[in-house]
């Protein structure tokens, strides 16, 4: 049975994909590479530096090390400053409702991020407190579709990942949650979220009943 939900959260429980794609679009324009919101898909749930190589390559671009970090503080930076401007309304709806129903239920929450902003993004959209553990990119070595992230927010909240539901909106965290051994749901497009036991269009859509009876 279930003991504790894991959530993702950008494409989950808030919309900052938006923000990333404004981001990476000014860096893009400056290196002379074309960048697209399609492009920007495809970069959901993957870390920063891999994201900036897969536009750098998109661009046939190779660069040193040290130029890929002043890329990516400098993409960092903009982000940053665009979500100073995030608060609770950029929460996406439902959430509030369905985190109160799961502490009703007894039922653990928390946070699997490939963000290095996530506790940030938390702050900002007033649900920090909420969350029994939050674990997120500063804390882990592998990416999604690498299980760490989610193993460690399950040993952060003391349950045994078969125990555990992960909710993830890209198909990379999808994997990660079944290598992690986790039962997984999908936020989104069931055509694209292969490897989830259940998807649904929008967190609002998933109900306390849907997961105790996963
Ligand atoms: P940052 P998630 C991911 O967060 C985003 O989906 C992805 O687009 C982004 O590149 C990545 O975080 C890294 O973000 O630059 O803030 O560390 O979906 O795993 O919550
Ligand atoms: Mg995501």
């Amino acid at each position: 049975s279930c003991r504790a939900v894991i959530f993702d959260l950008d494409g989950v429980l808030t919309d900052t994909a938006i923000y990333h794609f404004h981001a990476w679009k000014a860096l893009a324009d400056e290196l002379g590479i074309a960048f697209t919101e399609h492009d920007n898909e495809q970069l959901k749930g993957v870390d920063r530096l891999g994201s900036l190589r897969w536009i750098l390559q998109k661009g046939g671009l190779t660069l040193s090390e040290a130029e890929e970090a002043r890329l990516m503080q400098q993409k960092n930076a903009h982000y940053l400053e665009l979500i100073d401007h995030m608060t609770t309304a950029d929460l996406y709806p439902g959430v509030q409702q369905l985190f109160a129903e799961l502490r009703q239920s007894g039922i653990k929450i928390g946070l699997a991020s490939a963000s290095k902003n996530a506790a940030f993004v938390v702050e900002r959209l007033g649900i920090a407190a909420q969350f029994d553990y939050i674990a997120d990119a500063n804390q882990v070595i592998n990416s999604k579709p690498d299980p760490e992230v989610f193993l460690l927010a399950a040993n952060g909240l003391g349950v045994a990942p078969e125990h555990c539901i992960g909710v993830e909106d890209a198909l990379a965290g999808i994997e990660a949650i079944n290598r992690a051994g986790m039962k997984a749901i999908g936020i989104g497009d069931a055509r694209v979220l292969n490897g989830a036991l259940k998807v649904y269009p929008t967190v609002q859509a998933l109900k306390l009943n849907d997961i105790t009876e996963l």
